[in-house]
């Protein structure tokens, strides 16, 4: 089969397939399926001082409602908007920051992404989630799940910064997005105000009548921090035998369904981890990707043998499949925040993680990151 001949008559054949719309898998498999994930997605850091100056600017220039329907300065992946995806932080996760000053409402709509919010400073803010009013206080988790009615509002006297995160490439990957805004100024409030924190939030307390099946979403809305706080706080006291310090993640909880114990979110996963300080955590890597949030402390990320510093406020990016680990490099505990894709990629059975074995568990940092 060999020979000039043959080499000729393959070349023409492949031209010809093309000028159909067929390929042939016999040179294009390796496009298709790889050893190991294959990605555009790099590794990223924004320091909360630049985006915290870009967000209050845009206070300055536009008003929610009027300018625009949510005042949000996004993070997008250099790497991603190279391949002309916009809105990307990784492959199927968004984060965005955004601002409410006092007085201020961002009108109610609806959307098939889902929403978690993590409140960075100020007081005084509320979402409402299907005529449910719910404070947000800095630290707290707010849901407003797929398809649920949602606006904001703020009745305080200081600015209110906090995380959006959605599964923005997720949901588009599947042409799954469908958006509708309310006709009207504000979604009627037909809940007590914080009705699901104090219905959902009392250990072994819940509803008689509420339905326990397991499924979405969450009837819990807000995840408060004083709990999120006490949580992390009690494990970290615990002798190693009692609670051990995971040698990845360190100390880590996980935002669920308290009805079920899945997913607090169907599609976004959502975890808190508590670094105590001067802990040098071992390397991993799994197939989900992450966006992190620096809730507090100082320390570095090591991400494919980059250093990433951070410092409180900062966000940086976790791609699929990329060894990581997390040092607190600062003399008081840090807490990161982060969204991940785990859920999905565990229904479909895709999740893989893999610990780090060579030099004790270290990576060997060979550049730093400068943003
Ligand atoms: C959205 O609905 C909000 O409700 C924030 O505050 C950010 C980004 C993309 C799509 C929808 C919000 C969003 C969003």
């Amino acid at each position: 089969m060999a020979g000039i001949n043959h080499e000729a008559a393959l070349s023409d054949f492949h031209a010809s397939l093309r000028k159909d719309s067929l390929g042939p898998l016999w040179t294009d498999l390796p496009h298709m399926i790889t050893r190991e994930p294959d990605h555009d997605v790099e590794p990223y850091l924004w320091k909360w001082e630049t985006i915290r100056n870009h967000v209050l600017r845009a206070g300055e220039l536009l008003k929610p409602g009027k300018d625009s329907e949510r005042r949000v300065v996004y993070l997008q992946n250099p790497s991603l908007l190279k391949k002309g995806l916009i809105g990307y932080g990784t492959y199927t996760l968004y984060a965005g920051i955004q601002l409410l000053q006092p007085g201020e409402q961002a009108p109610p709509h609806i959307h098939s992404q889902g929403a978690i919010r993590l409140i960075i400073e100020g007081k005084g803010a509320y979402t409402s989630v299907n005529g449910e009013k719910i404070n947000m206080d800095p630290g707290d988790l707010v849901l407003t799940p797929p398809y649920t009615w949602h606006e904001h509002g703020h009745e305080g006297a200081e600015p209110v910064l906090w995380m959006d995160g959605l599964d923005v490439g997720l949901v588009k990957s599947f042409a799954g997005s469908f958006f509708q805004p309310y006709d009207g100024d504000s979604y009627p409030l037909t809940k007590p105000a914080n009705y699901s924190s104090y219905q959902f939030s009392a250990p072994g307390l819940m509803p008689v009548d509420e339905n326990a099946q397991p499924g979405y979403p969450s009837p819990l809305l807000n995840y408060r921090w004083v709990d999120t706080e006490r949580a992390l706080g009690t494990m970290a006291q615990g002798s190693p035998d009692v609670v051990k310090l995971n040698p990845h993640d360190g100390y880590a909880v996980k935002y669920v369904n308290p009805t079920t114990g899945g997913p607090a979110d169907a599609r976004i996963g959502s975890m808190m981890q508590k670094i105590p300080a001067g802990i040098h955590l071992q390397a991993h890597r799994h197939v989900h990707s992450a966006i992190y949030h620096v809730v507090r402390g100082t320390g570095y990320t090591v991400i494919d043998g980059k250093k990433f510093e951070w410092s409180q406020g900062d966000f940086f990016i976790l791609p699929p499949w990329t060894w990581h680990e997390h040092v607190n490099t600062g003399d008081t505990e840090a807490f990161l925040f982060s969204i991940d894709d785990t859920h999905v990629l565990q229904v479909l059975g895709l999740e893989r993680q893999e610990a780090y074995t060579d030099n004790g568990g270290y990576q060997e940092v060979t550049s730093i990151f400068h943003p």
